[in-house]
């Protein structure tokens, strides 16, 4: 792991939040170091140093938090601070974080583990954090205002609670909540079973959706936008930043996400039916899980999903809105399908010299262009794999099985060696005679009758002359 040791935080800056837990105060009066990175790469997951074994979670282009025992506590430090995420490579933004990134690092305990965990405030305003999915007392639930005071800018407060429940839950800020979640402040909050062998899998994922709206050439989110968002992000990174899911043949995958944006995502991946198996309500029983190749993720939701990965290959996996495998600039460019762009270029030239318009056979040509925009900003699609440009941006990533991977191995594996003869190809054998069209000179139809009918409406006579009103209608109402 590439971590860097902060200092201690000085007792001066600490309080304690809410009356309740007799849990030995006196045990939380020094803090434990906040582990911090400035590096938006996948790492390695944090193998378990104490109490019963588990499969650490994999924490796309992210981590997990490092703790320390003391007594039956495992402690924790988060703190709450501005930071600078590379979206993409060629874009960085300016967004708040914890311990050095956006999403903060995944926290992972064990169920009935004792957590303490420690908060403190580098932010220039208040805030508080949730612990979204847990079952606690209510002093604990990080409700600024409802449930405990804002920590102040500087201070350090303490949330002590037993994980009673294993499963897939997130943390993110319940003050100024607008501000601070468009700003990019979450992360993963995974329980893993008391029983090692529950539910079991040899590799499992997690990732938070995201969405940001940085105009292109700007580094500070706009946080108020409530829709048109122009990122949109796994982990805070767009395709093709976003590292791949990489897997072993035949290992038992789970697929963990939680959604922080403000619209629903159906994620959607190729190659294999997946089980639902678990919500953010905890596990689906294993007998009522059910089959699915996208499952939606409304907003505050969360979804796992487990697969077994028998069949090798890249396979696709992203958000099936098409607009959310977009990055920026994609909203105000016009629908140019259809439209002759040549003529229309003439003209436009006398005005704009050098005006290349886009899109008139559809927009996948931006693709192999990788239009340069203003700095800092990223291509609407970009991003190459071994047959070409993907035409892609936004939510997209590729899950990468491959045979013989040492378990443990999450290293990029490379494009995916098609066995021979198993790529769709160009048809070159006899010459066929041109495809019959719909419409056409030669189809017998003069044209498509574009026209919606309503059949409780008299059709116009062909001459166009108005239909006569009847009498004692009124044109009034
Ligand atoms: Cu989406």
């Amino acid at each position: 792991m590439t971590l860097s040791r902060r200092g201690f935080v000085g007792a001066s800056g600490f309080v304690v939040a809410a009356a309740g837990l007799v849990s030995g105060r006196a045990q939380a009066a020094s803090i434990p170091e906040a582990a911090s990175t400035k590096s938006p790469a996948t790492q390695a997951p944090q193998m378990p140093t104490s109490g019963p074994d588990y499969q650490p979670v994999v924490t796309l282009n992210g981590w997990s938090l490092p703790w320390r025992m003391n007594g039956n506590w495992k402690e924790f430090h988060l703190v709450a601070e501005p930071v600078i995420r590379e979206i993409a490579p060629g874009m960085k933004a300016h967004l708040w974080g914890y311990n050095g990134q956006s999403p903060g690092p995944t926290i992972e305990a064990v169920e009935g583990d004792n957590v303490r965990i420690f908060v403190t405030n580098k932010l220039p305003e208040n805030t508080a954090v949730h612990w979204h999915g847990q079952r606690l007392p209510n002093g604990m639930d990080g409700v600024g205002g409802l449930t405990q005071p804002h920590i102040p800018p500087g201070k350090t407060f303490v949330y002590e609670f037993q994980m009673r429940r294993s499963g897939t839950f997130m943390y993110h800020p319940h003050s100024d909540e607008m501000v601070q979640m468009a700003m990019g402040m979450m992360g993963f909050l995974v329980v893993h079973p008391r029983d090692p062998a529950f539910r079991r899998v040899d590799r499992d994922f997690v990732f938070l959706l995201n969405a940001f709206d940085i105009e292109a050439g700007s580094y500070v989110p706009k946080v108020n936008t409530m829709l048109d968002f122009n990122l949109w992000t796994w982990n805070s990174r767009a395709f093709p930043g976003i590292d791949p899911f990489v897997v072993a043949r035949n290992d038992k995958v789970r697929i963990r996400f939680g959604n922080l944006t403000m619209t629903n995502h159906p994620i959607h991946m190729h190659g294999y039916e997946f089980k639902v198996s678990g919500t953010d309500g905890g596990w689906v029983d294993e007998n009522a899980t059910w089959p699915e190749v996208s499952i939606d993720c409304a907003v505050g939701q969360m979804r796992s999903f487990d697969f077994v990965a028998d069949e090798p290959g890249d396979w696709a996996i992203h958000c099936h809105k098409s607009h959310h495998t977009m990055n920026a600039m994609g909203h105000s460019v016009k629908t140019y399908i259809g439209v002759n762009k040549k003529d229309l270029a003439k003209r436009i030239a006398k005005i704009a010299p050098g005006y290349m318009p886009m899109g008139s056979n559809g927009m996948g040509e931006m693709g192999s262009m990788e239009m340069q925009g203003p700095s800092n900003t990223l291509p609407m699609m970009t991003g190459y794999a071994q047959f070409g440009p993907v035409e892609m941006g936004g939510m997209f990533s590729v899950v990468k099985v491959r045979e013989g991977l040492a378990a443990g191995d999450y290293k990029d594996p490379g494009w995916f060696k098609n066995p021979e003869g198993t790529v769709a190809y160009e048809y070159k054998g006899q010459k066929l005679a041109e495809a019959p069209r719909t419409a056409g000179p030669d189809s017998g139809l003069d044209s498509v009758d574009w026209q919606v009918k309503d059949p409780r409406k008299p059709a116009l006579p062909a001459d166009g002359t108005p239909l006569p009103v009847k009498p004692g209608s009124h044109s009034n109402h």
